[in-house]
């Protein structure tokens, strides 16, 4: 079993992901703002041996950010990696800082800023441009879910990742806050023709930190949310939330990594993060997840 938490030392905001034959998972260093300045990264190949890969991407390389670097997602296209990041956790559109994107030929990094600007900077439909979530429909098309302060945005990137393109619809950004417990934490997937919206209720300093979902018949709603799948257990953890989802290639078996607070800490950036799998009903609905301290049986992906 890999036990909970798998990764050693205060990690958050886990972007797993499955790039040839390994799983990766890219999470944000949990400490005080001003020492949130690089992200490393942790590679398995059976999710139970974890390998740390330290700063992959470091702030030196974003010349537009100076701290608060969060909530990884990653890509693969075209043999580069896309290191898309939060940094400096603005509160205004006078402030710099947002949604950036990384770039490097290997999941290992080093990465290096791609635009030398952010790629979302300022606010639209109330939401904060943090904790952005890549999603690739199976047509082709590439989008990027995500936003704080309970308002959530859908956007549609050009091919290149250089920019937005507008939606269907005109719209560059498309609020699809799914309900009024949505607090951010986005992310989504599609199974069996249908797309799933996950995202964090609470507050992530706060033992009642919880991940909700919603299902939907496009990626652009309209979303109704379902129910709450994963929150604290008192005997094992608290403050569970902000996750990504792993659906292990070549079999029905799904994943969820996440962080929690470990009892008895009180520090708000005391987050560890912890795997449990992830199952559906036969309605397709997510079953609630129970989180332990066994984890997860091994999965070799080879
Ligand atoms: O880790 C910093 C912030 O805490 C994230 O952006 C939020 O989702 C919350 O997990």
């Amino acid at each position: 079993m890999s036990g909970n938490p798998i990764l050693p030392g205060w990690y958050a905001d886990p972007e797993a992901a499955v790039f040839d034959d390994t799983y990766w998972i890219y999470p944000t260093t949990s400490r005080p703002y001003a020492e949130q300045v690089f992200f490393d990264a942790f590679s398995s190949p059976d999710l139970v041996n974890w390998t740390k890969h330290s700063a992959v991407l470091k702030i030196e390389a974003i010349s537009w950010a100076k701290e608060a670097l969060w909530a990884p997602s990653v890509v693969e296209k075209d043999g580069k990696y896309y290191f898309f990041f939060s940094a400096n956790d603005i509160k205004n559109d006078d402030e710099v800082g947002g949604i950036g994107v990384a770039v490097a030929d290997k999941p290992e990094g080093p990465f290096r800023d791609y635009l030398g600007k952010p790629l979302i900077g300022t606010f639209h439909n109330g939401a904060q441009p943090i904790d952005q979530f890549v999603f690739k429909d199976d047509d082709g098309t590439w989008y990027l879910i995500y936003g704080g302060w309970k308002h959530a945005n859908i956007v549609r990137l050009k091919d290149d990742f250089s920019a937005l393109q507008p939606l269907p619809d005109g719209t560059l950004y498309k609020e699809i806050t799914p309900a009024p417990e949505y607090v951010e934490g986005s992310l989504m997937f599609k199974r069996d023709g249908r797309y799933y919206y996950m995202w964090s209720e609470g507050g992530w300093g706060e033992p009642d930190y919880a991940v909700a979902y919603a299902i939907a018949d496009t990626p652009t709603g309209p979303f109704k949310r379902i129910g709450t799948i994963l929150q604290q257990d008192p005997a094992i953890a608290t403050s569970a939330g902000h996750h990504s989802v792993i659906h292990a290639p070549g079999s029905e078996d799904w994943y969820i990594v996440y962080h929690r607070r470990p009892l008895g800490e009180t520090s708000r950036h005391h987050r560890a993060t912890a795997i449990e799998r992830m199952s559906f009903d036969a309605q397709g609905h997510i079953l609630p997840v129970k989180i332990t301290h066994e984890g997860v049986k091994a999965h070799p992906l080879k």
